[in-house]
Protein backbone atom coordinates (compact mmCIF):
# COMPACT_ATOMS: atom_id res chain seq x y z
CA UNK A 1 0.00 0.00 0.00
CA UNK A 2 2.94 2.22 0.35
CA UNK A 3 3.98 2.32 -2.94
CA UNK A 4 0.58 3.38 -4.02
CA UNK A 5 1.72 6.52 -2.45
CA UNK A 6 5.23 6.51 -3.86
CA UNK A 7 4.39 5.89 -7.19
CA UNK A 8 1.56 8.95 -7.43
CA UNK A 9 0.14 9.75 -4.39
CA UNK A 10 -3.78 9.52 -4.05
CA UNK A 11 -4.77 9.95 -7.52
CA UNK A 12 -3.50 7.06 -9.02
CA UNK A 13 -6.34 5.04 -8.02
CA UNK A 14 -8.62 7.64 -10.09
CA UNK A 15 -9.14 7.77 -13.41
CA UNK A 16 -9.21 10.25 -15.95
CA UNK A 17 -9.71 8.76 -19.09
CA UNK A 18 -13.52 6.85 -18.29
CA UNK A 19 -12.04 3.51 -19.89
CA UNK A 20 -12.40 2.10 -16.65
CA UNK A 21 -9.47 1.60 -15.16
CA UNK A 22 -7.60 3.30 -12.57
CA UNK A 23 -4.36 5.43 -13.29
CA UNK A 24 -2.23 2.78 -11.30
CA UNK A 25 -3.33 -0.09 -13.01
CA UNK A 26 -2.80 1.48 -16.23
CA UNK A 27 0.69 2.20 -14.74
CA UNK A 28 1.36 -1.24 -13.63
CA UNK A 29 -0.15 -2.63 -17.26
CA UNK A 30 1.91 0.25 -19.25
CA UNK A 31 -1.45 1.46 -21.07
CA UNK A 32 -2.17 5.29 -21.62
CA UNK A 33 -4.06 6.72 -18.93
CA UNK A 34 -5.18 9.62 -20.89
CA UNK A 35 -6.30 7.46 -23.51
CA UNK A 36 -9.38 6.21 -23.45
CA UNK A 37 -8.76 3.19 -26.61
CA UNK A 38 -5.57 2.21 -24.62
CA UNK A 39 -6.97 -0.52 -21.78
CA UNK A 40 -5.04 -2.31 -20.06
CA UNK A 41 -5.22 -6.65 -20.93
CA UNK A 42 -7.47 -8.73 -18.41
CA UNK A 43 -5.04 -9.65 -15.64
CA UNK A 44 -7.75 -11.99 -13.63
CA UNK A 45 -7.58 -14.70 -15.95
CA UNK A 46 -5.82 -17.11 -13.96
CA UNK A 47 -7.07 -20.52 -15.70
CA UNK A 48 -6.62 -19.01 -18.98
CA UNK A 49 -9.97 -20.14 -20.42
CA UNK A 50 -10.43 -16.26 -21.70
CA UNK A 51 -12.28 -14.90 -19.80
CA UNK A 52 -13.10 -13.72 -15.84
CA UNK A 53 -15.50 -15.70 -14.11
CA UNK A 54 -16.39 -17.86 -10.92
CA UNK A 55 -13.69 -20.11 -11.66
CA UNK A 56 -11.00 -17.20 -11.64
CA UNK A 57 -13.03 -15.79 -8.17
CA UNK A 58 -12.67 -19.04 -6.76
CA UNK A 59 -8.79 -19.29 -7.51
CA UNK A 60 -8.40 -15.49 -6.06
CA UNK A 61 -10.36 -16.63 -3.16
CA UNK A 62 -8.03 -19.46 -2.33
CA UNK A 63 -4.87 -17.25 -2.48
CA UNK A 64 -6.98 -14.19 -0.14
CA UNK A 65 -5.26 -14.47 2.99
CA UNK A 66 -2.43 -12.81 4.88
CA UNK A 67 0.64 -14.57 3.61
CA UNK A 68 4.31 -13.92 2.09
CA UNK A 69 4.26 -14.13 -1.54
CA UNK A 70 7.77 -13.92 -2.09
CA UNK A 71 9.76 -17.14 -3.54
CA UNK A 72 8.14 -20.64 -3.54
CA UNK A 73 4.69 -19.03 -1.78
CA UNK A 74 4.55 -17.35 -5.76
CA UNK A 75 1.04 -15.99 -5.74
CA UNK A 76 -0.89 -15.84 -9.34
CA UNK A 77 -3.44 -13.50 -7.62
CA UNK A 78 -1.03 -10.50 -6.77
CA UNK A 79 -1.93 -8.36 -9.38
CA UNK A 80 0.48 -4.97 -8.29
CA UNK A 81 3.29 -7.15 -7.36
CA UNK A 82 3.32 -6.04 -3.64
CA UNK A 83 4.25 -9.71 -2.56
CA UNK A 84 0.69 -9.27 -0.85
CA UNK A 85 -2.93 -10.88 -1.83
CA UNK A 86 -4.82 -7.39 -0.63
CA UNK A 87 -7.29 -5.24 -1.07
CA UNK A 88 -5.73 -3.51 -3.93
CA UNK A 89 -5.77 -7.15 -5.50
CA UNK A 90 -9.62 -7.33 -4.91
CA UNK A 91 -10.07 -3.44 -6.77
CA UNK A 92 -8.09 -4.92 -9.57
CA UNK A 93 -9.49 -8.67 -9.50
CA UNK A 94 -13.26 -6.76 -9.34
CA UNK A 95 -12.44 -4.61 -12.56
CA UNK A 96 -11.70 -7.30 -14.29
CA UNK A 97 -14.54 -9.94 -13.36
CA UNK A 98 -16.94 -10.17 -15.67
CA UNK A 99 -14.73 -9.65 -18.82
CA UNK A 100 -14.42 -12.11 -21.38
CA UNK A 101 -12.12 -12.00 -24.73
CA UNK A 102 -9.13 -11.62 -22.75
CA UNK A 103 -6.92 -13.39 -25.47
CA UNK A 104 -7.95 -10.85 -27.55
CA UNK A 105 -7.29 -8.00 -25.43
CA1 LIG B 1 -6.44 4.24 -20.89
CA1 LIG C 1 -10.78 -17.60 -16.58
CA1 LIG D 1 -0.92 -7.35 -4.22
Amino acid sequence: MIQIYILGGHRTILHFDGDGFSNLREFLANTDPTNLEDKPPCWADYDLDDDVDRIDLAIFASEFVPRDCLGRNHCKCDLDFDDMVNELDVRFFSKDYGLFDCLRR
